[in-house]
């Protein structure tokens, strides 16, 4: 009996399948989080899995883990990712990690391979954390990082709707309690252009940097564009203006890793002629550094109140999500990198500049993360690629760690 083969036809066939689902006209996924394309998503995976004889179970926020028996009982080996995206996503951000996880269960039967430990592909809620904040919402509920009912109890972002009624509408609101895994494992695209840049195969992930999510909410008044002098405006737009260019010059000032985004601007009453009266925008703060982040974030701050007051404009700041650096543990990243040498896969050390579920995990097991190059560093996007080859390389890193691991 051959050792098991990841095979690529399969793979692909796996990623076209679920690339079907929330599929957009101009290429790219939607599937944002307890929508009609997630809950499309999630009977996909759960038919999936009952095909390859693996025992389904959903617990009260929605996460799905597949089950497979071991030859003793115990903590299972557990890989997963995500399969819920942002509106303009990728066939590969999240996806990759559960496909590939499936897979390797399908060589494992077709190899009639049990291992000695279990072993379990699972897929988490609310990764991206696009609709309803925070990011990671499933995975940390899962671990306990996360309170289940103040997560069930989040309104979206844009209060359209509650993240609990949501779950309930799309029938995803399981009762099965979740098992603490012996180790989690995460295969995950780089989403960036670290790999491909130095034409390194594998990534092999030392951890997660640290994420600042802040919304600003700033109350004017509107008035009118042409005779309203200056200086009696209070302009919430411009506020907000002030507040993104705020955030721009602080990561630009403290330099890399330190990343800024702003995500969502909005103005009100939106008119050509109307002197802003209300504006919302989002601020994302990352550093692998946690007190450069925490300095960021005061310094956004003070340039926050300090727009608002220059215009007679009142000012509310939410937290929509705030997690510190994770560092994953050297014996797990040690067997990803011996994993990728065994098979002469090029391989780096690297920290993630994206958040993943894996971060939630490393503090309750041993916990490691595998990257593969995404093509010219893109994802969040409708054009997000990674080369078959690259893919397949990936998989079969996650057997061998798994195999490793779970004994096989
Ligand atoms: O925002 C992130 O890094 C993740 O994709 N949710
Ligand atoms: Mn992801
Ligand atoms: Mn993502
Ligand atoms: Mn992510």
């Amino acid at each position: 009996m051959s050792g098991p083969e990841i095979s690529s036809s399969r793979l692909l066939d796996r990623v076209a399948g679920l690339g079907r689902v929330g599929a957009l006209s101009g290429g790219g996924v939607c599937r944002l989080a307890l929508t009609d394309t997630d809950r499309a998503g999630r009977d996909w995976l759960v038919a999936q899995m009952e095909a390859l004889g693996l025992t389904v179970s959903i617990d009260a926020i929605g996460n799905i883990w597949g089950l497979r028996k071991g030859l003793v009982d115990g903590a299972p080996v557990m890989m997963g990712s995500h399969i819920d995206t942002v509106a303009t996503g990728g066939l590969y951000d999240g996806a990759l990690g559960v496909l590939a996880g499936l897979e390797v269960i399908a060589a494992l039967n077709e190899a009639g391979i049990t291992t000695h430990a279990p072993l379990a592909v699972a897929a988490f809620t609310n990764e991206e954390g696009a609709r309803f904040a925070p990011d990671m919402m499933g995975s940390g509920v899962y671990t306990g990082a996360l309170d289940r009912e103040e997560m069930l109890a989040t309104v979206a972002t844009d209060g359209s709707a509650i993240f609990g009624e949501e779950l309930d509408r799309i029938g995803y609101r399981g009762s099965d309690m979740p098992v603490t895994p012996a180790a989690y494992l995460e295969l995950h695209i780089e989403q960036g252009p670290v790999l491909e840049r130095e034409g390194i195969r594998i990534g092999a992930v030392t951890g997660v940097q640290g994420i600042s999510w802040t919304e600003y909410t700033i109350s004017g008044q509107s008035n009118h564009a042409g005779t309203t002098p200056m200086a009696l405006r209070h302009d919430a737009g411009v506020v907000a203006a002030k507040i993104a260019l705020a955030a721009h010059e602080i990561a630009a000032d403290l330099g890399p890793p330190q990343v800024a985004t702003v995500g969502v601007f909005e103005l009100s009453p939106a008119l050509v002629n109307v002197v802003p009266e209300k504006a919302r925008l989002t601020v994302d703060l990352r550093n692998t550094d946690n007190d450069l982040l925490k300095q960021a974030e005061a310094r956004l701050q003070s340039a926050a109140e300090e727009a608002a007051s220059a215009h007679g404009c009142t000012i509310a700041r939410r937290s929509l999500a705030r997690f510190d650096p994770v560092a994953f543990a050297p014996q797990v990243i040690d067997r990803v990198e011996a994993a990728a040498n065994a098979r002469q896969l090029s391989v780096k050390r690297m920290p993630s500049g994206a958040g993943h579920d894996a971060q939630m995990f490393a503090p309750a097991c041993p916990t490691a993360m595998t990257f593969v190059p995404s093509k010219d560093g893109l994802s969040h996007n409708i054009n997000e690629h990674t080369e078959v080859q690259d893919l397949v390389a990936g998989a079969q890193v996650l057997l061998d760690v798994v195999l490793d691991l779970a004994g096989g």
